[in-house]
């Protein structure tokens, strides 16, 4: 993975804003078609101009809590990271949550220690998508240290997916995040470069055969078969690889991302939120159309956040 330390400061921030910015927006328009089927560009299109605000779900909410908790605890804190998890959802409980979490936030206030509540889930941990889906910030923070990256999208997603297709879905969004991030904006993707990274730092044969699908289907046109073979679902192994899938099919264009990812239809909000998170992470918060950010609710936090999240890059770095 490229370290990218002699960034620009200015384009790092914007590319951090671009990553949590363009995931929410992504969350919050591929809401509207969760759990459709496959819907036409122009639909989505329309669908964008006509929505007067972009309201977030579970996806953005979560990602919120780890942002919040990272630089709260200047870097991972998982006690900390899982009671924020507890708090957000107390205050905001109709965002969407998938059904586990909110059975290991009970679990958590009922004394269960954050590292073992996840296990009770689904015999042997969940492998839903939700920790995926809320990583960008990890991807982004500890995107100068490939093993520590990992460790810590392990470790934030053991508080609620413990699985191990679960805590790698998360390690792989991560990773796609900071290889997005570390690739400067006039650079272009070299697809083949950015797949074999995410081949090698893939530790499970699962995703590692998913990224070589993802390689053969670049030139697609037949959506059916990109769901065929890489899905749409709500499970980590089902839709990490096909956010991954959406950026690289068009790296230039943060609007096709989102827009080609919630056409695929399935989990849309959740597969457009890491899709866009990866996307802005590279273009920036300038490649994001100007009229769906300011339609998104929040924004000004959000990007407080992201904000915050730079400037914690150099103390959790050395610390
Ligand atoms: O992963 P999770 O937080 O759900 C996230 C989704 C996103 O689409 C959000 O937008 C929101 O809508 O919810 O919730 P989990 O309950 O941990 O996992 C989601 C689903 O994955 C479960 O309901 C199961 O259907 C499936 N699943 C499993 N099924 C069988 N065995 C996850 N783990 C298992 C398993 O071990
Ligand atoms: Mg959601
Ligand atoms: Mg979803």
């Amino acid at each position: 993975m490229g370290l990218a330390k002699d960034m620009p400061g200015g384009e790092l921030k914007s590319k951090f804003l671009g990553c949590l910015v363009g995931m929410a927006i992504g969350d919050a328009l591929g809401a509207k078609r969760e759990g459709r089927g496959m819907s036409r560009s122009e639909d989505i299109v329309s669908l964008a101009d006509k929505l007067e605000q972009l309201i977030y779900t579970d996806d953005t909410h979560m990602t919120i809590g780890v942002a919040e908790s990272l630089i709260e605890s200047n870097g991972f804190d998982g006690e900390h990271m899982a009671q924020t998890f507890v708090k957000n959802y107390k205050a905001e409980p109709w965002r969407g949550y998938g059904p586990g979490p909110p059975r290991i936030f009970g679990m958590i206030k009922g004394g269960e220690a954050w590292y073992s509540a996840a296990d009770r889930l689904y015999s042997g941990g969940s492998f839903g998508n939700g920790s995926a889906m809320r990583v960008s910030p990890v991807g982004l923070l500890y995107s100068r240290n490939p093993e520590r990256l990992r460790e810590i999208a392990y470790r934030s997603s053991s508080i609620t997916h413990s699985h191990e297709l679960g805590k790698e879905g998360a390690a792989l969004q991560a990773c796609a995040v900071a290889l997005a991030l570390n690739t400067p904006w006039d650079e272009d993707i070299d697809r083949e470069d950015f797949l074999s990274a995410l081949q090698d730092f893939a530790r499970n044969q699962l995703y590692r055969e998913k990224v070589s699908r993802i390689r053969e289907l670049l030139g697609e046109q037949d959506k059916a078969r990109v769901v065929a073979l890489l899905g749409n679902g709500i499970e980590a192994p089902r839709s990490v690889p096909t956010a991954i899938y959406c950026f690289l099919r068009q790296p230039q264009s943060y609007r096709d991302t989102v827009i080609y990812a919630i056409s695929l239809g399935g989990d849309t909000d959740t597969i457009a939120a890491m899709a866009g998170a990866i996307s802005g992470a590279y273009l920036g918060i300038e490649a994001i159309p100007s009229e769906w950010r300011a339609k998104l609710e929040n924004r000004e936090y959000i990007e407080a956040l992201a904000e915050k999240l730079t400037s914690s890059i150099d103390n959790v770095n050395t610390g």
